[in-house]
């Protein structure tokens, strides 16, 4: 209802809606559409009333909610529905509680704020409250867990492309980073729960810094915001979160068809910061150095050794080898 509302409300462009056209429109009565539209107002919409003239709506929140986000999404199944928090200890957390619980593929948890935002191997994701976008998408691909790796590699190139879209020059570091000028603006943690065969569900976590300012001292080096690479110009949240979720869904039809050369894997390949550099990487017998040649459609990165032979590294961290 309070979706329906909102859609007259914007669609009148900044005039005002009578609360007769609203009540026959909806079919319901002037104390219920009175009752959404002190919800829409609690929940940060400015909307002008007049007794005479009915409803106006002057401002919106710059909030990634359904009812901002879904309208700018041409999608079938990737951000239908949009679950919308205000704070939560981390979208992830959250989506894998729910995709237990049965939510259905495509669903997108996004939150204003993570208190325990989380990267990998037990790290920390700082989140900056309503400046960053924070979001987990639910998927239940139809493939062998041995691919699930890729998704990283779908996820890196959605945002990617969202980013292209703005007019900035991101780079992809494999397996889950996506970098400006060498900083990351993107970090993507992907986690999956399954059987020897079979996925039940994936939770794929996407942190991308937007209007974050400035950053902690500890990361001040190490990131970068979309604002900050934009010269200080301030980044519509909305459009970029779905911009992300437009570019990911064909990408994700792509891996899920299994073709040789999907469209996700070309772009990773292409923007990838590692292709042809010296590396250095963990094994469990300490830190070993190789070239890094490609990255296969099971999203691992191919390295060559010294002796020609070559590896598939399927997750770690991985440094250039500066000479
Ligand atoms: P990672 O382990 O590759 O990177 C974590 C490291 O990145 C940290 O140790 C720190 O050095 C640096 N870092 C922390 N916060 C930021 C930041 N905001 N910008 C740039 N660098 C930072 C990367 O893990 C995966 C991050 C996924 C985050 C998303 S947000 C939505 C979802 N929910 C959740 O809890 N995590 C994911």
């Amino acid at each position: 209802m309070k979706k329906h509302i909102l859609t007259l409300l914007k669609q009148a462009q900044g005039n005002y809606v009578s609360g007769q056209d609203l009540c026959e429109y909806l079919g319901v009565s002037r104390t219920a559409v009175w009752k959404h539209i002190n919800q829409l107002r609690e929940e940060g919409y400015a909307i002008d009333s007049s007794a005479r003239k009915g409803y106006r709506l002057i401002d919106v929140p710059d909030l990634l909610n359904e009812y901002e986000v879904e309208p700018l999404l041409t999608t079938e199944n990737i951000g239908h529905p949009i679950i919308h928090l205000d704070e939560v200890t981390s979208t992830n957390i959250e989506a894998k509680k729910q995709a237990r619980e049965g939510i259905k593929e495509g669903t997108v948890i996004v939150a204003e704020h993570q208190t325990e935002g989380r990267g990998r191997s037990g790290r920390s994701w700082f989140s900056s409250p309503e400046w960053a976008i924070q979001m987990s998408l639910v998927l239940r691909p139809k493939v062998s867990p041995a691919f699930a790796a890729s998704i990283t590699q779908v996820g890196a190139a959605a945002v990617a492309k969202a980013l292209e879209s703005l007019g900035l020059s991101p780079q992809i570091k494999w397996p889950n980073d996506v970098l400006i000028g060498g900083k990351k603006i993107c970090g993507i943690l992907t986690e999956m729960s399954c059987e020897l065969d079979h996925i039940s569900h994936i939770v794929i976590g996407i942190g991308i810094n937007v209007n974050t300012p400035s950053f902690p001292e500890e990361i001040a080096s190490v990131a970068t915001s979309v604002r900050i690479e934009l010269g200080g110009k301030h980044c519509n949240r909305k459009e970029l979160m779905a911009a992300v979720l437009n570019a990911f869904e064909p990408l994700y039809i792509d891996f899920l068809k299994g073709g040789s050369q999907p469209e996700y894997l070309s772009i990773c390949r292409h923007l990838s910061n590692l292709m042809g550099q010296f590396i250095t990487y963990e094994t469990s017998q300490g830190i070993r150095s190789a070239q890094a040649v490609d990255i296969d459609n099971m999203g691992r990165l191919i390295i060559r050794h010294e002796d020609e032979t070559t590896e598939a590294l399927l997750s770690g961290e991985v440094h250039i080898l500066r000479s």
